[in-house]
């Protein structure tokens, strides 16, 4: 239980307007409908995010195979404290911050740096956010904590100017490696616009490696990758009363070498129709037809530096594990 006090530094918001809400129920299920009329067939990967999607994603990042998560961990472990020093004393703002595990590591080194701090966790999950607010606020007592029930885009268009000597924005897990050319554009471009001349930006990608070590870590032997894919489909059936046969598809997950990104499939193991009742749509799906779930690009460091730097977020330090198999940017905005 939070004390009064702790009770007043943890404050949760929703970001959602009324009128947001009615315009998201009107396109509801349009995403859905373009991606599966579409050739190739597509689903957005936001489809995968239910409560037991979420919970699989959680059991990936433990898994052997799937490295960048620990590797992470690993040079946050290393380097948080380095972070905290380049930076000063600042608001931390973490977009996607599901259960804060990792930032754990950054929250000590600031912890350590300075009593009393602020941190902004931002996630579309209400339930998880409020669940590590309150657990964080039990383990950090000094800690105010504001968090934020959106999406990115309405968190960055909604955040007000900080009141501490600086603010620093994180996106960490190479979440930045499912977005498509085009959206890692805008969205590095959303980031610029709304940090201040000095503010950071802190960005994790994972690095472009040889492709048995990255089809191993999304093809994973105990299965838990195929079971994510797959749990999709359930998804899509539960939320629009759908008809999809989960025996009859299979996960396919393979390196794109010349694009440079893993691409996550669920193929057709039979001709077969789908209808997705709620959503008015019919489709067909052949024999051997992939239905594409998800890309997750894989980055060079300099060639990320310069994309940051085209958006005026000038690198100062780049931290990475031995092997180079993820890095954490740090990044300063210059207006
Ligand atoms: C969330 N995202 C960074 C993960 C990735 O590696 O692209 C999602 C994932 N898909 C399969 N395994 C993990």
């Amino acid at each position: 239980m939070l004390t009064q006090l702790e009770t007043e530094q943890l404050k949760i918001e929703y970001l959602q307007s009324l009128e947001t809400r009615k315009e998201s129920k009107d396109s509801w299920g349009q995403d859905i409908k373009e991606g599966l009329t579409q050739c190739p067939k597509k689903i957005p990967s936001k489809y995968f995010y239910d409560d037991q999607g979420s919970q699989l994603f959680e059991k990936i990042c433990e898994l052997s195979e799937y490295y960048p998560t620990r590797t992470e961990a690993s040079i946050l472990r290393k380097y948080a404290e380095e972070i905290s020093d380049h930076t000063g004393i600042c608001e931390l703002v973490e977009l996607g911050s599901g259960s804060s595990t990792k930032t754990r590591l950054l929250l000590d080194a600031y912890h350590q740096q300075n009593e009393v701090f602020k941190y902004m966790p931002i996630d579309v999950s209400a339930g998880i956010l409020q669940e590590s607010a309150i657990q964080l606020k039990q383990d950090y007592n000094s800690l105010q904590i504001q968090g934020l029930v959106g999406t990115y885009e309405q968190a960055l268009t909604q955040l007000k100017p900080t009141s501490w000597p600086a603010r620093m924005i994180f996106f960490l897990g190479s979440s930045i490696g499912n977005f498509s050319e085009t959206d890692y554009d805008n969205f590095l471009s959303k980031i610029a616009k709304v940090l201040e001349n000095g503010d950071y930006f802190l960005l994790g990608v994972d690095l472009q490696k040889p492709k048995s070590i990255l089809e191993a870590a999304y093809n994973d032997s105990q299965g838990v990758t195929a079971a994510f894919n797959l749990n999709m489909l359930a998804h899509l059936n539960h939320k629009f009363e759908g008809n999809f046969d989960l025996n009859y598809f299979k996960h396919q997950a393979i390196s794109n070498e010349k694009k440079k990104q893993i691409e996550m499939y669920l193929l057709s193991e039979k001709d077969q129709e789908f209808t997705l009742k709620n959503i008015d749509l019919k489709g067909v799906l052949e024999k051997g037809e992939k239905i594409l779930t998800e890309i997750s690009r894989k980055f060079d460091v300099e060639e990320t530096q310069q994309k940051l730097e085209s958006k005026k977020l000038k690198s100062i330090k780049v931290f990475t594990d031995e092997n180079n198999w993820f890095a954490l940017i740090l990044c300063q905005a210059v207006k």
